[in-house]
């Protein structure tokens, strides 16, 4: 099973909020166990936090946008803060990874590659934020018209569990390399690397009350915060309906919102394709973090004559998969929570029982501690592209697969569901790649790989429920800012 490297990390410490640079709890005193999925058992505590410590979290946010120097400062001052910050990443990089893995149950060498995609965050918003300017428009004569692009304010940011850090190195990267400050509330299931990462900005030189934290559950501190008059904008990522929720709240305040929801994003592979390439990447989109990735290609679309000999080959893979603890390192990890392991082993009894084949199932390590929360790979086979199992997110290691012939039915089938945020294409033929991908109706679009997780330069974002506003890339640092138009009447 592996050397045990992070069974320890955070035992028994009481993690606190960060709120204008001072660690405190919540003013209840009340506190949300943290439990590693890996066994089951609680390890650490964080704060509960209600209203009136999002009010605190958002009000020294407030005051630092407004009197302290951060949005006043230039572009590239802040980059170079960001780019310390990027600095202190990697130095506490192992203790990170360490701390991630235990926290999300996630294969620790999936915390490490979390901890790279978290540094590249930093590095390239410490880089690129003194690159975006304004323009100057030909106006009437006598008159010179600009435009300058200016930090929102204070930016929520309500961040998931799956990749805690990196998605909060997205927000955050962007939101400050534009002079915005930050409240951020992190998922209840997972927030201690988030703690951590505002510390460390704090030590990277960003002024108290510019990067806050506030833990707390999603309906108490995630509600209080997209609802609160002095928040600007909202930038959130998570399951669909939570979203629809967020921005009913931020509407009361007519503000902006970044929504980067679920998703069923499907790959296609077309007869002619390099199925040996394609096969360890199809593997790979599914299983990778147990399935929970918004970007999880949980749908392949096989052209018929060469589905037996994909499907077979996909069966064999998925047959030897193996989940277990998170420092054992094996192929997949426990899922976040009991809750979570429930809804995906509801989901698959239930394609079980409308009759889908189930095409190969891997196995959990006998010696994984009992209290985890364990779902072996599913692979289900020919399945009936209505089947709720073919429409709904699983978030979990399940993966479908579908016949199809010709192109058109197989971009019919891609785009046939409610959500739009990745897609992989997998052929030979050069004119196909290129009509296919722009047919497809996803806001990125892999041609002979995939993976959204890499590429911090990349935008990414969704159509349709899958979300809008885009994240990552320069891209962001526009959802992050707004432009204000200024013109000199010189007569
Ligand atoms: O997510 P929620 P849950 C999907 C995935 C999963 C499902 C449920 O399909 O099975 O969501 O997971 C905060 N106001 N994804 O329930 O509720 C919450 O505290 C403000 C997709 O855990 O979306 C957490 O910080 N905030 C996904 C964050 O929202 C609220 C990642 C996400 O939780 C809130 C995770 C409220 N009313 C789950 N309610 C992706 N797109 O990557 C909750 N929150």
């Amino acid at each position: 099973m592996g050397t045990i490297l992070s069974r320890t990390v955070a035992e028994g410490v009481a993690f606190m909020n960060l709120i204008d640079g001072v660690a405190v709890d919540a003013l209840s005193g009340e506190r949300i166990d943290v439990i590693c999925p890996s066994d089951g058992k609680v390890f650490s505590s964080i704060p509960a936090s209600a209203t009136a410590d999002v009010d605190r979290a958002v009000r020294a946010a407030h005051k630092a946008f407004y009197e302290g120097p951060w949005s006043k400062m230039p572009a590239v001052e802040r980059g170079r803060c960001l780019t310390q910050l990027f600095h202190l990443v990697e130095k506490h990089g192992d203790e990170l990874a360490a701390l991630e893995s235990r926290d999300t149950g996630k294969p620790v060498r999936q915390g490490k590659g979390d901890v790279t995609a978290t540094m590249r965050y930093y590095e390239f918003y410490g880089g690129a934020g003194d690159k975006i300017h304004g323009d100057t428009i030909p106006f009437l004569d006598g008159y010179t018209a600009l435009t300058l692009r200016e930090p929102h304010g204070v930016v929520a940011g309500i961040i998931p569990w799956n990749y805690p850090m990196q998605i909060l190195a997205r927000v955050a990267g962007a939101a400050l390399a534009m002079g915005n400050t930050l409240v951020v509330k992190p998922a209840e299931d997972a927030s201690l690397t988030a703690i951590r990462i505002a510390q460390l900005a704090l030590e990277a030189g960003i002024p108290e009350g510019v990067f806050n934290v506030v833990c707390g559950y999603g309906r108490d501190a995630g509600a209080a915060l997209s609802s609160h008059p002095l928040v600007d904008y909202v930038t959130f990522t998570g399951s669909t309906l939570t979203g629809t929720a967020i921005q009913q709240a931020a509407a009361i305040n007519n503000r902006g919102v970044t929504m980067e929801l679920g998703g069923k994003s499907a790959q296609i592979v077309f007869s002619d394709a390099d199925i040996e390439t394609a096969l360890p990447v199809l593997v790979n989109a599914i299983t990778q973090n147990a399935g929970q990735t918004c970007s999880a290609g949980s749908r392949i679309l096989i052209e018929r004559s060469v589905y037996e000999q994909v499907a077979s080959a996909l069966a064999d893979r998925f047959s030897k998969l193996v989940a277990g603890p998170h420092e054992a390192d094996l192929d997949l990890g426990p899922l976040i929570n009991a809750r979570q392991r429930d809804r995906v082993a509801g989901m698959v009894a239930a394609a079980r029982e409308a009759g889908i084949e189930v095409l190969a199932e891997g196995t959990v390590h006998p010696d994984a501690p009992a209290g985890g929360f364990y779902h072996p790979a599913v692979l289900f086979g020919s399945v009936d592209p209505d089947a709720t199992i073919a429409q709904e997110e699983v978030f979990g290691p399940v993966l479908s697969l579908f016949a199809f012939e010709g192109e058109e039915e197989a971009i019919r089938l891609a785009n046939g569901t409610d959500y739009g945020l990745v897609a992989g294409v997998w052929t030979k033929d050069g004119a196909r790649q290129h009509r296919v991908a722009k047919r497809v109706r996803a806001g990125q679009v892999f041609v002979n790989g995939y993976g959204a997780g890499g590429g911090i330069e990349l935008p990414f974002g969704g159509f349709k429920k899958s979300g809008f506003g885009r994240e990552k890339g320069f891209e962001a640092l526009y959802d992050m800012s707004a432009t204000k138009t200024v013109v000199f009447n010189h007569g």
